[in-house]
């Protein structure tokens, strides 16, 4: 039988010491548990941080829908795969105030803003800035994701009353280049840089699902929690396989793993929001009520993601109430 052991981590003189280095070996170490062990572990470290029976709830809007530059393998927005959704405009300022209002009323806590952009361009950012400072005065917190962003960018987000930018690593580094070409995941660290600088709150997380081996899911667990500081919110999706992209046939992974994922981002990330993000709606309750136990604590909450589904908002204060799980 396998001892719950402590992971062996090294730590780095140049690090904060309050946090804890994680080689792709120490994390691959945790994947490897027994379920129990893992899930008990995951168990403990989220009741040293949080509520255990409390999520937040996030709501999402996709502002810019379609015709997105970048070749993302697993993106129906993007213009060059057969799904490719056409592209729109961004919406008036209005129409977004009238469904965060409404996120609000039915009780989420954040707005996330998503736009099908490699990065926006100056112009698009002043017309981004009303909306978020709208979503704001609701009493909102307010997160966009919008891809790269260049020098100057951040900052204006940040004065507008932004909370938290939302930019994935998506996968292992040596996986990246499988399933993105138009750009690195160097470039994506960079922006997480420039978004840190601002003093915005960071909202990074990845994809599993992909056709990555367990190692590689490690490899990104353990570079997500070696950011310097770690993220705050750390969202963890299950591919939505869509018809048109080329991940359409991807292989489905096993639930179990899923959630081992999810209980590797709570004990390597123990103060962070792990958000159970895209894939609920093909995901049973009882798995849902796994990954909660494995530290999840944050969910998007309303039908539907940026362009594929989600469980109904009425579903998920069903499922709450079962679980005797309360809004964070
Ligand atoms: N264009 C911006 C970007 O790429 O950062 C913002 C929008 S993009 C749709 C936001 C994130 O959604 C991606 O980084 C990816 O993690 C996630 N995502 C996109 N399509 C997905 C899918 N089919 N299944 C799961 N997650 C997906
Ligand atoms: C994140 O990590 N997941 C959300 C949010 N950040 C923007 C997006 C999920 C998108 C799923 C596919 C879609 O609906 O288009
Ligand atoms: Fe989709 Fe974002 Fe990639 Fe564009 S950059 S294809 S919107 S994930």
């Amino acid at each position: 039988m396998t001892p719950v052991s402590s992971p062996d981590y090294t730590t780095n003189a140049s690090r904060s010491p309050f946090q804890t280095r994680w080689t792709v070996d120490a994390v691959a170490a945790l994947f490897e548990l027994p379920f129990n062990d893992l899930i008990y572990r995951a168990q403990q470290t989220h009741r040293q941080h949080f509520d255990a029976n409390a999520v937040q709830l996030s709501t999402l809007l996709s502002v810019k829908t379609g015709g997105c530059s970048e070749d993302c393998g697993y993106c129906p927005q993007s213009a060059r795969h057969e799904a490719g959704m056409p592209s729109e405009d961004l919406l008036p300022v209005e129409d977004v105030v009238a469904a965060a209002r409404k996120a609000k009323e039915n009780g989420a806590s954040r707005f996330c803003m998503g736009a099908a952009w490699r990065g926006p361009k100056d112009r698009d950012i002043d017309n981004l800035l009303p909306i978020i400072e709208a979503v704001k005065d609701l009493g909102l917190e307010t997160c966009c994701t919008l891809g790269m962003l260049k020098d100057g960018q951040a900052e204006r987000l940040k004065e507008a009353g932004l909370d938290y930018y939302n930019h994935n690593l998506d996968t292992a580094p040596e996986f990246y280049g499988r399933v993105i070409s138009t750009h690195t995941q160097q470039d994506r660290l960079n922006t997480l840089e420039r978004v840190r600088e601002a003093g915005i709150h960071v909202c990074c997380g990845g994809i599993v699902g992909m056709g990555e081996s367990r190692r590689q899911r490690a490899g990104l667990i353990a570079q997500l929690a070696n950011l310097e500081p770690y993220p705050e919110s750390v969202p963890i999706n299950n591919l939505v396989a869509v018809e048109g992209t080329p991940l359409a046939n991807a292989e489905v992974l096993d639930p179990f793993e899923f959630v081992r994922t999810v209980a590797c981002a709570r004990i390597t990330m123990p103060k962070a929001l792990v958000r159970l993000s895209a894939g609920r709606q093909q995901m049973s309750e009882s798995v849902q009520a796994l990954c909660f136990l494995a530290g999840a604590n944050s969910i998007f909450y309303g039908d539907k993601l940026l362009t594929t589904g989600n469980p109904e908002a009425e579903q998920d204060r069903a499922l709450m109430r079962k679980l005797g799980i309360t809004p964070l």
